[in-house]
C-alpha cells in the first residue's frame, strides 16, 4: 500500500508480485490489504494518473505473494470440490452463466458533484453486458454473465463521496448477497478497487469505481466504463494478467501469455516475456486504455465461473 509507483512496477516484474486489485484513479491512498481468516482478501484497485498504475493514477494494488496465491488456489479448489459435491455443478467446461443483480450506489457530494446521470448508469450496466458477453472481439469469450440493474441510490455525503469511511459507507448501503454485485462510485484516487471473492467480509463485498469513469465521464482514456469491466473481472476472481510476471502460472490462467509488468496504453506489439505470446494488452484485466480493451479468454471465463461457484453460487 501506499508504496510509490516505481516500487509497484518493480513488484509487478517480480515474478509472483502482484496483486489483486483493481484500478485506480488517481493517486496517493492505496488500499489496504485485507487479510480475512488468513487470506490475503485483496482489495484490487486501479489507480489514475501517475506513473505505474492504470494511467498513472496512483499505486495499483496490494501485492499477492506467490505464496498468498497458492493459499487462494488451494482452498477456491476445496471449496469448488465442496459445491460440487452438494450439487451445485457446473460440468466441466461449462459457465455458470449467472444473471447478476447490480445494485449501483452514487456517493455524490453535497453539492451533487459525482451525481452521474441514470442514462450514464444505464450505460455502464450496457458495457458490462457488452464486455462480459465478449462483443468486443471475435477473440473475445463470452463469460456467460449478465447483469441487470437491480437499484440505484444517491446520497449527497461529501466524506463518502471521498471514499472517506469506506468500511462503514459499503456496509450501511450493501444490497443482497454474495452474488449481488454492488458498485460504489466515488471521488478517489484510483479508477477503481474491487473485493475479491474469497475476501471473506461480506458487508463490504463489491466494487468502487471512480464516477467520471463512466461511459461519457471525463477521465481522458478511461470513460468508456471498462474501468468497471476490470473490477467486476476481479470481483468474480481474476487476477491481473501481469500478476506473477514472467513465470509459467503468472494469473493462473493458461491462455492469457504472461506478460512482465502492466501495460499503459495501447502499445501494439508489446512482448515484454520471452515466454510464448504476445502480451495481451486487449485484455480487460491489464492496465490499457479503455479503447484498447477488448476481451477476456476462455480461460479467464472458466476462473470466474469456477469462482462464482465456489464463492458466490
Ligand atoms: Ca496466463
Ligand atoms: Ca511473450
Ligand atoms: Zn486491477
Amino acid at each position: 500500500m501506499g508504496r510509490p509507483p516505481t516500487t509497484l512496477r518493480a513488484a509487478g516484474i517480480a515474478t509472483l508480485a502482484a496483486a489483486a486489485l483493481a484500478m485506480t484513479p488517481l493517486a496517493s491512498t492505496a488500499p489496504a490489504a485485507a487479510f480475512v481468516n488468513g487470506n490475503t482478501a485483496a482489495e484490487c484497485v486501479t489507480p489514475q494518473q501517475n506513473s505505474s498504475a492504470r494511467g498513472g493514477w496512483g499505486p495499483d494494488h496490494e501485492e499477492m505473494t506467490a505464496w498468498d496465491v497458492a493459499r487462494v488456489e488451494s482452498q477456491s479448489k476445496k471449496l469448488l470440490e465442496q459445491k460440487r459435491a452438494e450439487g451445485k455443478y457446473v460440468p466441466q467446461g461449462a459457465l455458470a452463466a449467472a444473471t447478476i443483480p447490480t445494485y449501483v450506489h452514487v456517493m455524490a457530494g453535497s453539492n451533487g458533484h459525482g451525481n452521474v446521470t441514470d442514462a450514464q448508469i444505464a450505460a455502464q450496466i450496457d458495457v458490462l453486458n457488452k464486455t462480459f458477453g465478449g462483443q468486443e472481439s471475435s477473440q473475445a469469450a463470452n463469460t456467460g454473465f449478465t447483469f441487470t440493474l437491480a437499484g440505484v441510490d444517491r446520497f449527497f455525503n461529501d466524506n463518502w463521496h471521498k471514499d472517506k469511511s469506506s468500511s462503514k459507507y459499503r456496509s450501511q448501503t450493501r444490497q443482497g448477497g454474495m452474488n449481488a454485485l454492488n458498485i460504489w462510485l466515488v471521488d478517489f484516487s484510483y479508477l477503481g478497487i474491487a473485493t475479491f471473492p474469497w475476501s471473506g467480509n461480506s458487508a463490504i463485498d463489491g466494487v468502487r469505481v471512480h464516477w467520471d469513469s463512466l461511459p461519457g465521464g471525463g477521465i481522458a482514456n478511461y470513460n468508456l466504463g471498462e474501468t468497471g469491466t476490470h473490477e467486476v473481472g476481479h470481483w468474480l476472481g481474476l487476477y491481473h494478467t501481469f500478476q506473477g510476471g514472467c513465470t509459467s502460472t503468472n494469473d493462473e490462467v493458461a491462455d492469457t501469455p504472461a506478460q512482465s509488468s502492466s501495460t499503459n496504453g495501447c502499445p501494439a506489439g508489446r512482448d515484454s516475456c520471452s515466454l510464448p505470446g504476445l502480451d495481451p494488452i486487449h485484455n480487460y484485466m491489464d492496465y490499457s486504455y479503455d479503447s484498447c480493451y477488448n476481451q477476456f479468454t476462455a480461460g479467464q471465463s472458466q476462473r470466474m465461473s469456477n469462482m462464482w461457484t465456489a464463492y458466490r453460487a
